[in-house]
């Protein structure tokens, strides 16, 4: 044999008998480590790892070092990012069915997204989220999201009038605060906490768990109760990356994802009653509203615009609240 054909072969032995390049993955987070969302993304990466023989080894970047999160929805759906945990707030300017989950009131509560996620409708929710590049491989909770602020407590609608609030990327938003009489600056969840320390803006909103984690408590103490937004959160993964796998890995890849979110909504009840007791122990004045019905009422020309610009999407808003 000659050297060059000793060579060849020796490579090609080697070919046979290295196990397959693993494909690594790169995950988008936005919370920190202790994050219930992050734990389980953390799960998932492990279980993925182990039961794919370290085929696919996913790696999750928390803190949303791979930047703020409709960049990172743009780089996932490109195939830049392989898996993300999203929320579908800033979703809805890319996926305009999912706008339906931003409708102010549209669950009566989490069970019920629960029931409707989980079930055929989510499923319509994944079809679309499909037909621009995600996966959606199973659903998160994040609560209900409530206003916060630096100034006073909100008991009525009319307290919210002249007062600036940060909201997530999503013309419905604005809209919803707004008809509430206030002013709405969509704006990157990292640059909330120092724009409401310096004055920039007044108030934003979100979950207990965010409102801790972020630090925003310490900077806009008055936390009142209005439940007006429950968003659910998914586990995505890039189409371009889901096509690379063989069926079983998606098997196991579909598995992971869905105790994933079994985990994380068991930690998520826990933390949001901790996040709850960390506020109020750390000074923050935490509110019911008088009247919930009356911001309720407030969101009627939301609605009534959303149904004018989207009629197809009647149908879906009339069978979620249909679901028990
Ligand atoms: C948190 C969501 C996160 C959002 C953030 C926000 O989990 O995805 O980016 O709110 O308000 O509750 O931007």
């Amino acid at each position: 044999m000659t050297f060059t054909r000793f060579a060849l072969s020796c490579a090609l032995a080697a070919l046979v008998t290295a196990p397959a390049m693993a494909d690594q993955w790169r995950g988008w987070n936005i919370h920190p480590e202790d994050y219930p969302n992050s734990i389980a993304l953390e799960g998932f990466a492990k279980e993925v790892a182990e039961k794919t023989a370290g085929r696919i080894e996913p790696q999750v970047y928390h803190n949303a070092v791979l930047g703020d999160q409709p960049d990172a929805i743009e780089q996932t759906r490109n195939g830049g990012l392989d898996f993300a945990n999203f929320n579908m707030g800033p979703m809805g300017q890319i996926v305009p069915a999912t706008n339906v989950l931003s409708l102010p009131f549209i669950f009566k509560n989490v069970d019920q997204m629960h029931t409707v996620m989980d079930g055929e409708i989510g499923q319509r929710f994944s079809d679309a989220l499909a037909e621009e590049g995600l996966v959606a491989l199973s659903w998160f909770d994040s609560g209900s999201r409530s206003f916060y602020n630096t100034k006073k407590p909100i008991e009525t609608p009319a307290d919210v009038a002249g007062m600036k609030f940060r909201v997530m990327n999503n013309d419905l938003y604005v809209q919803m605060v707004d008809k509430l009489g206030g002013n709405a600056t969509p704006m990157a969840y990292g640059e909330v906490y120092q724009s409401l320390k310096t004055g920039v803006i007044d108030g934003a909103e979100n979950n207990y768990p965010s409102y801790d984690s972020s630090n925003h408590f310490e900077v806009a103490p008055y936390y009142s109760i209005t439940n007006h937004l429950i968003i659910p959160e998914c586990l995505c993964v890039s189409t371009a990356s889901w096509e690379k796998l063989s069926d079983e890995d998606k098997a196991i890849v579909k598995e992971a994802a869905v105790n994933a979110a079994e985990e994380q909504r068991s930690l998520w009840a826990e933390r949001e009653m901790k996040s709850r007791e960390k506020v109020e122990a750390a000074g923050s004045k935490i509110n019911e509203v008088k009247d919930p019905q009356a911001f309720q009422d407030a969101m009627g020309p939301v609605y009534e615009t959303f149904i004018k610009a989207n009629p197809d999407l009647e149908s879906l808003i009339k069978d979620i609240q249909a679901t028990m």
